[in-house]
């Protein structure tokens, strides 16, 4: 049963202090949570909404290695500038903290010991990923390694980026250092481990039945996968140097892993704010009346939905959310963002070309973003949202409204005459657009909810259009009264209504209109609009006009694109560069006829068992279905490769290879085989999926 609350707790995820924040973080969570929060308020709703940086984990380990400074530095240098970005883009998070913060070591240390003593962890000895040479234990994005689930060859120790499958770091085939790149050993250490399976039936019970009908398809289905998938203990501590003390005896060097620890920096940043504003933080977290949201993008999606509430369950006497809106990922020009390939739209760059232009930004990025499917974010896109909706609607209407009451009546709002059957019937439209509106944000539809906003403005526009008061000014002064008085009332309905969209926008629109102050009887929220007979009174004196939106020209678009152009310059030289550098060039062969090339039989095939030769270092023995047939291969690569690792692999074979014995086994044919940069063996299996064991290769 969907509640009326009037408190709501509403997370947006803590990002990682290792970068910068970009177009994709802000059209994925904090654009949506924004409008959402201040949507909430405008209904005077109690709302705390909170955020702070995730400060711990490997991303932050990793980057200062890379820039060889400590994590420390990182993350203050970091948490600096993604503070700043979301004050200068209007997030209004009613707290920013970070989980460096003494309040969040002890709630989370807290927090993890009431479990500890409660006996909700299980305690494990366990064989894990580790690297002999920089004599340290890999977890999560220290190891990167082929995905069990779908094959991305780029997935990290805890998760796959490719299908969003949480991992466990032993899960991965092929795993390779992220610090030395050696392939690592195992060896054996103490953990504990949240027995997520327990919390199987509640969790089924949870998202599965109860919320089956409104949590987002995307959320749900991930989700159920999972579940389906069965669920399974997770260690919830690491072996590292950089984050928060397992606060138990005998747990020296290690310490609580990031993803038990920052999803509890929601709880401490709530309960910093709660105690700098005088509240109850309790309230917040522990009374069911309270509706808790976290707004994530699509990889966080387990975390959230699985994990957490398993802990909150686990301890006890907190709520669940009751929702998780999700966002699917946008991608810039055709291309994945990618902060190591530079490609992406830096906030704080973004303010320097287009400076006061951040309710444009938010616009193009409400109006595309990825709410059900990944969606793109074109620079042409941008320059036509705001050209032609930006400037020529809203701006328009108002402008037109803000010039002719000011040469009409002097800047003073008209009394009106009678008001016709248009004038009716645009005044209750316009008292429908509050519930409109909501009845999209609170189905987390926001590009819908503006899409509707801006239905008013076009409303406005039309009005004026058609009722043509610069005509009936030398006719009808009546009408023309009347006239102007409806449409401040239809500019007095944008202020308000587009603030959750457009705060900066709102805010000049207020302004300029001067209805901060009384002509409402104090400030304006959202239902005033359908309830109140008139949103601004005839006499009422407005300010002095201000422009809201400018043109974007071609030359502005055309720079951004340059810009882009040589970020993917860049890359390839860099990539060129890297490989000139490490590939040992061999000296090209004797030339050879088209008709010695022919002779070659080449097919796809599969490896479908593998096993080592008793006694030998580098032979595998292997078993390949070509197509035709399915013979054996004798291969030398069992020091790059695992037997059971490679099973499944496309690989290109030479079929008609005259046959030949090793170690009293028959070969019958070879694996095509090149080298990476570093010297490890890789099969030549270029992307083949779709292609049939058996297929020639000419
Ligand atoms: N820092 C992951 C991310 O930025 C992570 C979110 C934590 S939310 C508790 O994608
Ligand atoms: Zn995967």
């Amino acid at each position: 049963m969907e509640q009326n609350p009037n408190r709501y707790t509403i997370t947006a995820a803590l990002p990682y202090t290792n970068g910068p924040v970009h177009i994709g973080h802000l059209a994925g969570v904090y654009v949506p949570a924004d409008i959402y929060a201040r949507f909430q308020r405008l209904q005077n709703k109690d709302v705390a909404f909170i955020c702070g940086s995730d400060e711990h984990g490997v991303p932050i380990t990793i980057k200062a290695k890379k820039e060889g400074i400590t994590p420390q530095q990182v993350v203050d240098k970091y948490h600096g500038i993604i503070k700043k970005s979301f004050e200068d883009f209007g997030i209004s998070f009613d707290n920013y903290s970070r989980t460096s913060a003494e309040i969040h070591h002890k709630t989370a240390s807290e927090f993890f010991k009431k479990l500890y003593d409660e006996g909700k962890f299980t305690e494990e000895v366990t064989e894990q990923l580790y690297d002999e040479e920089a004599n340290q234990f890999l977890a999560d994005r220290y190891i990167t390694g082929t995905c069990p689930k779908c094959g991305n060859e780029e997935a990290y120790g805890d998760q796959c980026e490719k299908c969003g499958s949480s991992l466990n770091a032993t899960d991965l085939i092929n795993p390779k250092s992220a610090i030395s790149g050696n392939v690592p050993v195992l060896k054996e250490t103490k953990h504990w481990f949240l027995p997520l399976n327990e919390y199987e039936d509640f969790l089924k019970q949870w998202i599965l039945v109860d919320h089956k009908k409104d949590w987002k398809t995307n959320v749900y289905g991930q989700c159920k996968s999972w579940i389906d998938d069965g669920l399974r203990p997770r260690a919830v501590t690491r072996d590292l140097d950089w984050g928060i003390p397992v606060p138990v005896e005998g747990a020296d060097g290690k310490v609580l892993y990031v993803w038990f620890d920052a999803p509890i920096g929601y709880i401490s940043s709530t309960k910093e704010w709660a105690e700098r504003e005088g509240k109850n933080w309790e309230d917040y977290w522990k009374d069911d009346k309270t509706k808790m949201l976290h707004f994530i993008g699509k990889d966080n999606i387990v975390f959230h939905c699985i994990i957490f509430p398993a802990m909150l369950k686990a301890e006890g006497s907190y709520i669940l959310p009751e929702n998780v809106p999700a966002n699917e990922f946008l991608n810039l020009e055709g291309n994945k963002i990618s902060t190591s390939k530079n490609w992406a739209v830096w906030l704080h760059e973004y303010l320097e070309d287009f400076p006061n232009q951040q309710d444009v930004l938010r616009y193009t990025l409400t109006a595309n973003a990825p709410e059900t499917k990944d969606n793109d974010f074109t620079w042409a896109d941008f320059q036509a949202r705001n050209n032609s909706e930006l400037v020529a609607i809203f701006g328009n209407f108002i402008n037109r409204v803000m010039v002719l009451t000011d040469k009409y009546y002097e800047g003073r709002v008209p009394e009106p005459a009678t008001f016709s059957e248009i004038d009716e019937q645009t005044l209750n439209e316009l008292k429908a657009y509050p519930a409109v509106i909501a009845s999209s944000l609170e189905r987390y539809r926001f590009r819908e909810a503006q899409a509707e906003m801006m239905n008013l403005a076009r409303l406005g526009n039309k009005y004026l259009a058609d009722e043509e008061p610069w005509k009936t000014i030398k006719t009808d002064a009546e009408r023309t009264k009347t006239v102007m008085y409806v449409a401040l009332q239809i500019a007095s309905a944008l202020a308000v209504l587009s603030e959750p969209f457009l705060p900066f926008t709102s805010e000049k629109l207020k302004n300029m209109l001067n209805v901060t102050l009384s002509a409402v009887q104090g400030p304006v929220k959202w239902n005033d609009v359908s309830t109140k007979s008139e949103l601004i009174k005839p006499g009422h004196k407005i300010g002095k006009a201000e422009l809201l939106f400018s043109k974007i020209e071609d030359d502005q678009v055309e720079a951004q694109l340059n810009k882009l152009k040589q970020t993917k310059m860049d890359n390839t030289k860099d990539k060129e560069e890297n490989t000139s550098e490490t590939v040992a060039l061999t000296p090209q062969k004797e030339t050879i006829q088209f008709d010695d090339f022919m002779k070659l039989d080449m097919r796809v095939g599969t490896i479908i068992e593998a096993e080592k030769m008793p006694k030998a270092d580098k032979l595998l023995i292997l078993k390949v279905d070509t197509g035709i047939d399915v013979r054996t291969i004798v291969s030398g690569i069992a020091q790059s490769f695992n037997a059971e690792d490679i099973i499944g692999k496309k690989v290109t074979v030479l079929v008609n290879l005259a046959p030949r014995a090793l170690r009293g086994v028959e070969s019958q044919g070879m694996i095509l085989m090149t080298e990476d940069a570093d010297g490890k063996l890789v099969f030549m299996n270029p992307d083949t999926s779709g292609v049939l064991n058996g297929a020639t290769i000419s």
